[in-house]
């Protein structure tokens, strides 16, 4: 038998063979620029609720698949994304599992979302987190379908062979802190005097728009933009000062009117939500028009630049604080 037959017959294989797939000079990812219109996909959300209820999908939700990795559930290879369309009076019955969620409310308001037994409504532009093994259920008492973008790192946990999940016995889980019950705890500047960090996620779990966008509006006018991000502010967790998420990074951003970014690119993979404004993209050699509730995506390693028609407000997450955490996250400023 050839050297290479009586090997694999053993379970085993050449390096050489591979070795510049496993380990190439700079990173290749299969991942392509690629963009979501609202208007083009929002006819399947609505059509998708015709199909299926959110009680017998468990979650409603259209998967955005990079075009350069169909059929994996990934926008990025590390990166989930969703859009989650849920009807006036539905339930998304209650659930846990390790993978981490946040949800990033794309259209409607008045929806909540209950997370370890406190119930948060959600608006447009609100940031909201589902920490790891948290029971989690949504409802919408609003008279209009609510529809929010779900970024998850499962593709993360699922690598590492480490995914739980459990099904909560009810529809729903008991309420057993007020509404603003950790906004109050954790959102002020204010921590109760014996407070315990119980796990590295924030405890505040809902970013409302509305101070975001002040923020960033204030932000805008008492200092000079970041060549390559404009105004862009990342979502803290305020007990330690670190990434809201331990797995995700997440950011919100204003590129002002005529303002265009300076390429940029990162080893970090980025999925954007359009909140406000009209404008372009340049992600590698492709360029894309975005309006209000589009989204894109930018592939690790590929330069892109932002360029506004209109104050553009940008939601963004990726896994960089994972790669930080590994030191080895890379960043280029410039056209190189
Ligand atoms: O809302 O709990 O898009 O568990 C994928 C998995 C949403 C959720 C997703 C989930 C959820």
């Amino acid at each position: 038998m050839p050297f290479y037959d009586k090997a694999n017959a053993q379970n085993l294989a050449p390096l050489w063979r591979v070795l510049h797939g496993l380990v190439p000079d700079q990173p290749k990812p299969n991942a392509l620029p690629a963009h979501w219109s609202y208007a083009a996909i929002r006819p399947y959300l609505m059509e998708a609720c015709d199909i299926i209820s959110t009680e017998e999908a468990e979650r409603r939700v259209m998967i955005l698949e990079n075009p350069g990795l169909r059929g994996q559930s990934r926008i990025t290879p590390s990166l989930f994304a969703g859009l989650q369309i849920i009807l006036p009076g539905e339930i998304a019955p209650a659930h846990r599992h390790v993978a981490s969620a946040l949800r990033f409310i794309v259209e409607g308001s008045g929806a909540y979302t209950a997370v370890a037994g406190e119930k948060t409504m959600m608006e447009p532009g609100d940031f909201v987190i589902t920490p790891s093994w948290t029971w989690h259920d949504h409802g919408n008492p609003s008279p209009n379908p609510m529809v929010w973008l779900d970024g998850l790192d499962m593709h993360v946990v699922n690598i590492l062979s480490a995914s739980f999940r459990e099904s909560y016995d009810g529809k729903e889980q008991p309420i057993t802190r007020e509404q603003g019950a950790s906004f109050a705890e954790a959102g002020c500047n204010l921590l109760p005097e014996d407070y315990k960090q119980e796990s590295l996620t924030s405890p505040l779990f809902n970013y409302p728009y509305r101070i975001s966008r002040d923020a960033l509006d204030r932000m805008s006018r008492s200092r000079d933009p970041d060549r390559h991000h404009a105004f862009k502010m990342l979502y803290i967790n305020p007990v330690n000062g670190g990434p809201a998420m331990p797995t995700l990074t997440t950011a919100i951003q204003l590129v002002p009117k005529s303002f265009t970014t300076t390429p940029y690119k990162s080893t970090a993979g980025t999925v954007f939500s359009v909140v406000e404004g009209k404008g372009s993209v340049v992600i590698g050699d492709m360029r894309f028009e975005f309006e209000p509730r589009d989204h894109f995506v930018v592939p690790s390693w590929v330069p892109f630049t932002l360029s506004a028609d209109q104050d553009a407000v940008l939601f963004s997450y990726s896994d960089r604080v994972i790669q930080e955490k590994l030191d080895i996250f890379r960043e280029m400023r410039g056209n190189a």
